[in-house]
Formats: C-alpha cells, sequence, structure tokens
C-alpha cells in the first residue's frame, strides 16, 4: 500500500503543531512540519486564548503541509487541551476572546455549584473529579458574572470543535473533550441537561455530541484556496490531546487494567483504562475522574499538577532575569540533595501563582522544611514530589480496580526529563516504560486513519505504535529511601496548610 498521510493538528498549552502522520501498512511515521507557541494572554486581568491567532498558524502549517505532501493526504483533524470553549452567536460571530483555563474568574463556583445541587448528585451525573477549571464552573461564572454573551450564544464549542468549525463548517462537539468539561453524563452520553437547568445555565447552545472517528466534513473552499490543500476530509480524532495519547500508549495490554499511564506535560495524567465509567462512593471521596476514550473505553485517572510547576520556576528565573533551559534545569536538580523539602504538587495555590518559587518557598515555610534556594533545590522539590504524587495515585488507582498495576508507561513531551522517570519507577516501586513523545500526534493521525478504514481498532492503533517508535524502560531503584519519603509524603498532606 503507498503512503497515507493524514493530518495532525496538535496544540498544547505552550504550544502548537501541525504534524503529518505518514501510514504505510504496519508502520507510521510522525513528522513535524510546523511549530508555534501558544500560551495564556494577559487581557486586562483576565487570561485568555488567542484563538484567531492560533487558527492563522493552523493554516499556516497546513500550506506547508499541502506543499510538501499535496495529493497523499486524507483528511485532518486537531485536539487540544480540555475544558475550554468558544461561543458563537446566531450570525456565527464569536462573541468574546475565549478564557483561558487558568483565568481567576472561577474561583469560588464549585462553592456556588454545590450550594445548589449536592456535589455528590454532580458527580453521579458527571462521573468528573471536581476541578474549578471545568467547563461547568466556567459558565457558571460567565452566567453568575456576565451573561450577555450567554444568552446570545447560539452555539457553545470545544476549542478543537471551534478550529473543526472554521475548516469544514460543523458545528458539534466530539464526545473524547466533551466528557472533560463535566456537562456530560457518560450513562446516556449526552448532556447533563437537568443539572444546567439546576444551575440556571441555559442548555440551547450545547450541539449534538460525535464520537472520535466522526467524519465531520470536507474542507471549506476559502481553507483549499488560502492553503492549496484539495477537498480532504476533515475527521474529528479524540480530540482531547490525552484521548489521543492514551489512545497511543504502545501496549499490547488493551482490555486490561494491571498498567497505568502517565499522559506528562504541562500535566500529568495518571491512570488506569476502563471499560466503563467508575462512578462509586470511594471514587467519589478521591476524587477520580472519567473521562471517555476511544473504542468506548473511559479513563479514570486524575490530574497532578505536572511539569507546570517546572515550567513556571524556568518562567520565574527568567522574570529574574536568568535564563534556564529544561536540561539546565533538570541537571542542577539530578545534583541536588535528595528529599530536602516536599510540596503536595495539587496545593491549588500552585494552579496560577504570580511567582512559582515563591509559592514553593511559602509552602515549605508553612510546613517547616527547609525553604529551597537554588535552582537544583527548587527542582528537585518539583519532581520528587510529583514522584511522590504518583505513589499514591497509584494505590488508589489499585484499590478502585482491585487490579495490582504491573507497569507503568509514560507518554508526551515530559519523557524528555529522564530523573522524574527513575524518580517515578522509585516511588511507585513498578517498572516504567517512557515514550513515545509524540503518543497524542500519534493518537490524532491514527484515529483518522481507523476512520478512512486503513487501522481496524484501539488495539490495532497501539500495535502500530509499539512496531513504529522507541521506549525506554527504567526499573525501580532505592526502594528503602522512597519507602521513607512516602511516609513522609502522606504526613505532610494529612497536616497540608
Ligand atoms: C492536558 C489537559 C488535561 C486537562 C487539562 C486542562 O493537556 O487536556 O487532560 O485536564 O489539559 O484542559
Amino acid at each position: 500500500m503507498p503512503e497515507q498521510c493524514f493530518l495532525g493538528v496538535d496544540l498544547g498549552a505552550e504550544s502548537g503543531r501541525v504534524l503529518a502522520g505518514l501510514l504505510d501498512g504496519k508502520q507510521i511515521r510522525l513528522e513535524e512540519i510546523y511549530r508555534f507557541s501558544n500560551g495564556p494572554v494577559p487581557v486586562a486581568g483576565t487570561r485568555r486564548w488567542n484563538v484567531i491567532g492560533l487558527w492563522s498558524s493552523i493554516l499556516k502549517g497546513l500550506s506547508l503541509a499541502a506543499q510538501k505532501y499535496g495529493d497523499q493526504i486524507t483528511s485532518v483533524g486537531v485536539d487540544t487541551w480540555g475544558v475550554d470553549y468558544v461561543l458563537l452567536s446566531e450570525k456565527q460571530e464569536l462573541l468574546g476572546q475565549p478564557y483561558h483555563y487558568r483565568d481567576s474568574r472561577t474561583e469560588g463556583m464549585l462553592k456556588l455549584a454545590i450550594s445548589r445541587v449536592p456535589q455528590e448528585d454532580i458527580f453521579n451525573e458527571t462521573g468528573l473529579q471536581f476541578m474549578e477549571l471545568n467547563t461547568l464552573y466556567q459558565l457558571l461564572a460567565m452566567q453568575e458574572t456576565d451573561p450577555d454573551f450567554l444568552n446570545q450564544a447560539e452555539t457553545f464549542l470545544l476549542i478543537p470543535d471551534f478550529f473543526h468549525w472554521l475548516l469544514s463548517g460543523s458545528q458539534v462537539v466530539e464526545f473524547t473533550n466533551a466528557t472533560t468539561t463535566q456537562c456530560l453524563n457518560p450513562k446516556t452520553g449526552d448532556w447533563a441537561r437537568d443539572l444546567f437547568s439546576n444551575l440556571e445555565i441555559p442548555t440551547t447552545m450545547l450541539p449534538k455530541v460525535v464520537p472520535p472517528g466522526t467524519k465531520l466534513g470536507t474542507l471549506r473552499d476559502e481553507v483549499m484556496q488560502h492553503t492549496g490543500l484539495g477537498k480532504i476530509d476533515v475527521i474529528a480524532p479524540a480530540t482531547h490531546d490525552t484521548a489521543s495519547a492514551v489512545a497511543a500508549i504502545p501496549t499490547s495490554h488493551t482490555g486490561t487494567a494491571d498498567w497505568a499511564y502517565i499522559s506528562s506535560g504541562t500535566w500529568s495524567l495518571m491512570g488506569v483504562e476502563v471499560n466503563s465509567a467508575v462512578l462509586g462512593q470511594r471514587a467519589f471521596e478521591l476524587n477520580f475522574t472519567n473521562e471517555g476514550g476511544v473504542d468506548g473505553t473511559y479513563r479514570l485517572l486524575k490530574n497532578i499538577m505536572g511539569l507546570w510547576l517546572v515550567q513556571e520556576c524556568r518562567r520565574a528565573y527568567e522574570r529574574r532575569g536568568k535564563t534556564l533551559d529544561y536540561s539546565e534545569l533538570a541537571d542542577a536538580a539530578a545534583t541536588a540533595d535528595a528529599f530536602r523539602s516536599l510540596v503536595d504538587p495539587d496545593d491549588p495555590r500552585f494552579l496560577s501563582p504570580d511567582d512559582m518559587l515563591d509559592a514553593i518557598k511559602n509552602y515549605c515555610e508553612e510546613t517547616n522544611q527547609p525553604v529551597p534556594e537554588t535552582e537544583g533545590q527548587f527542582i528537585r522539590c518539583a519532581l520528587e514530589s510529583l514522584a511522590l504524587k504518583y505513589r499514591k495515585v497509584l494505590g488508589w488507582l489499585e484499590e478502585l480496580t482491585g487490579t495490582p498495576i504491573e507497569v507503568i508507561h509514560i507518554v508526551g513531551g515530559g519523557t524528555k526529563n529522564k530523573l522524574l522517570n527513575q524518580f517515578t519507577a522509585n516511588s511507585c516501586q513498578v517498572p516504567v516504560i517512557t515514550g513515545p513523545v509524540e503518543a497524542t500526534g500519534l493518537g490524532n493521525v491514527l484515529v483518522q486513519a481507523r476512520a478512512a478504514g486503513s487501522v481496524s481498532s484501539l488495539a490495532e492503533i497501539r500495535e502500530i505504535v509499539l512496531n513504529s517508535t522507541e521506549t525506554n524502560r527504567y526499573e525501580p531503584q532505592e526502594s528503602e529511601i522512597w519507602n521513607q519519603a512516602i511516609q513522609r509524603f502522606d504526613d505532610l498532606l494529612k497536616s497540608a496548610p
């Protein structure tokens, strides 16, 4: 079979990429066509996404792809982070500048929501962990403080759906990303309309939900003209980046919960794959989430603050006039003293601090630990704390599923941090397999390939990734000192401010 080309647009919180996935029978090769930066834009005391700027970069990437792969291209699809949305008016105008999930307007919204609907009912209806960044609380904040746009909204689209609309004119929400909103009922696969009415949020703007792999249409004429692409299909991949990443885990164990994954980037999403949402009391107490995946699977997982801690330390150093790259920071951490100070990575103060170094210092002060001073001490504290949090989550996953976890797969850009990979194996006391870095992009294009009939199942998607990419293995070491550290970490979580 000649090489088929599928274009994947993968937008992350720090950068976006247009990728070409070249499928040749049982092997896939992913090529980065164009990379551009992304990030929150401060706008008059708020944080927004520059979606028009992103669209312009996507068009540039698609033009470059057209020049290189022209007639070989079968389809295009977009994935991004979850929860954020745009509103379109009746005349299909973008209403306002879309908010970034770290904008502070949602503060207090969880409290407000549960004063109207019991928290357990919200969990039973949506199966989602409680995080104030969820779409539900963003919509509630809008309804409470500035309902004009909501009242005018004819269509609600999540960020990837918005780009699919720009590409093809389709106005639907893809399922995997819809499950990140806390607005969807995993049992019915439809919007949790009762919950919306109890929270007095309008529901008329909610479009149809479609599964990953749905053909949404073909490129608009104007996009073809602008980019030089032909009338190719626009296919919804698993539009939630984590769903795409987990679809591309190189495992031959699809269908069992004896392996865990960590999709590691700005966030660390750690969980197992299950065949139906886990909604019991214990999942609620532990604040676990059930996000929809490919082929009817669910990701039982927890959001862990992830390498955001390191990214923000780096930015804080930059503001102090010190520009360091990630490898310099990792090297400094590698030679710093072990377990000098620990933090709960998921303490709310770390979500959007003005200055991450100050936030970590304050946490250490309040918990009577040595305050980090050097770069190495800060980063070591962040990485050890993340690895210890992984161990806690591993234990909870085993408790919820009743299945011991034999191996952890880490995928995504975070796998480049070898120190964290080794810490994870040490802390969790199971082998860690890392790679591919580009799991999200691979998952995106392989779901498109499945829609085109070139691949048959989730298991085959994973087999192709296994055949096509390199992985590394880390064996657990230093079990004794990590076991002592986990004791200390447990005490910290119990007594933390
Ligand atoms: C990762 C991710 C997480 C989601 C967070 C915010 O990029 O998509 O899964 O919880 O971003 O949307």
